[in-house]
């Protein structure tokens, strides 16, 4: 039986942690060979514009998820920028209300209109009953996101967007080496767009691709992350700078070779929260399916009625100990200032989710006893709960 702090950060005792730990620290692999390719590209004095790096990094993701193309780009935001244009999306996009702000920006940026739906409580993915119930004439297209990257419904997204001729991408920014029904997401629906960011569990420093099986949609991108320019002087399409870096694709092939070891200590330190967590009143853990491939990158709980303290609660009693949890994507975007006043159908689950909703540190930048350690905070927290004025 582990023995459980007996006073807390938030009243008076020093913080469990002396430094903050974070979600989403970034996850580095082989420091040698990253200073080496960095060297070479410094010898070829080649830095961007479809570098022989970029060029060996979108052949290895490409191999590695199965799919014919990838087109890497700068970074996971500009990459649905460009396969929203390059898709043709106008008017009206279906995407969760429960994903980052970059899905809604992404539409909001080219002058869609994002329409949010709801989602399942368990899954946190878009429910189609509610994707098929925000249709309208306008609708051109459906965005699901793999959030936390727990798969979405992807047959009956597609079956929605079959029989109402939307066009269907994915935001699988969460989704590296995850899988539905035993294939890797990447290939699924149009296309699938990637976020490399430094606090993905494969990072390129920033960085995102579009992965896709569509050699014309993929020479299109291609185009339009380069201005449009087919050779010298040569303006074909409109187009943006969205090329990824040197730098960046040197950074995702030395982090590429070492994923399985960021996956293991991610799967690791998860069945270490999923035990300790598991007999706390009022905290449940958003469980992975082992019968697929996940990245165990995102600890996900919710705190609900039956816990002493609430997830506000929990978050400050946290934080005060350096235990930077986040209540990722609170409050969902339909309740962020830009998106407030754009009309919706119900968002029940949303809402229930976003009111509860915690997610805690993982990655190899912990130890297991760390993590050990934040259960304990969060079993000390929810059982007890925390004095509050006049208490
Ligand atoms: N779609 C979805 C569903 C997404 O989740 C995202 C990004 C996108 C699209 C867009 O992709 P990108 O354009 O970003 O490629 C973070 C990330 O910035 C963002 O990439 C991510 N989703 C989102 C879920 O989380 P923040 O603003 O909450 O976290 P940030 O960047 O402040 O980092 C969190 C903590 O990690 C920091 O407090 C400290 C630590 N950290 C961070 C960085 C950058 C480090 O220790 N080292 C670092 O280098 O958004």
């Amino acid at each position: 039986m582990r023995a459980l702090p007996d006073r807390l950060a938030i009243h008076g005792a020093p913080p469990r942690f002396p430094e903050p730990i974070h979600v989403g620290r970034p996850n580095v692999g082989n420091r040698e060979k990253f200073h080496a390719l960095i060297d070479g590209m410094l010898d070829r004095n080649w830095l961007t514009n479809a570098g022989p790096l970029v060029e060996e990094f979108e052949k290895r993701v490409a191999d590695d998820l199965g799919v014919e193309h990838c087109v890497a780009i700068c970074n996971g935001t500009v990459a649905l920028e460009i396969a929203i244009r390059a898709l043709g999306l106008s008017g009206e996009v279906i995407i969760p209300s429960w994903t980052f702000i970059a899905t809604a920006h992404a539409l909001a940026w080219q002058g869609i209109r994002p329409v949010f739906a709801d989602i399942d409580a368990r899954t946190h993915n878009l429910s189609p009953a509610s994707v098929e119930a925000a249709i309208t004439p306008a609708t051109t297209g459906i965005i699901g996101v793999h959030v936390w990257g727990r798969p979405c419904p992807v047959d009956e997204l597609a079956d929605i967007a079959a029989r109402h001729r939307l066009k269907l991408l994915f935001d699988a920014a969460h989704g590296y080496r995850c899988s539905y029904r035993g294939r890797r997401i990447g290939a699924f629906g149009e296309c699938e767009v990637l976020s490399f960011h430094a606090t993905k569990v494969f990072n390129t420093l920033e960085g995102g691709a579009i992965v896709t099986n569509d050699a014309h949609l993929a020479h299109r991108m291609r185009l339009m992350r380069n201005f449009g320019f087919a050779g010298y002087d040569n303006v074909v399409h409109p187009g943006t700078n969205g090329k990824m870096i040197e730098a960046s694709a040197a950074m995702g092939l030395v982090n590429l070779e070492a994923l399985d070891g960021f996956i293991e200590a991610n799967r690791a330190r998860y069945h270490v929260y999923r035990e300790a967590l598991a007999d706390i009143p009022g905290v449940t853990l958003v469980t992975y399916d082992e019968a697929d491939e996940n990245n165990y990158h995102y600890v996900v709980a919710s705190i609900d009625a039956t816990s002493k303290a609430t997830r506000d609660e929990l978050i400050h009693a946290l934080h005060a100990e350096n235990v930077l949890a986040r209540k990722y994507f609170w409050p969902g975007c339909h309740a962020m200032q830009p998106y407030a006043g754009i009309p919706h159908g119900p968002l029940p689950v949303t809402d229930a989710v976003a009111a509860c909703n915690v997610v805690l540190p993982n990655g190899p930048s912990l130890s297991l006893d760390d993590i050990r350690a934040v259960c304990d905070i969060v079993n000390v927290v929810c059982r007890q709960g925390i004095a509050r004025p006049g208490e």
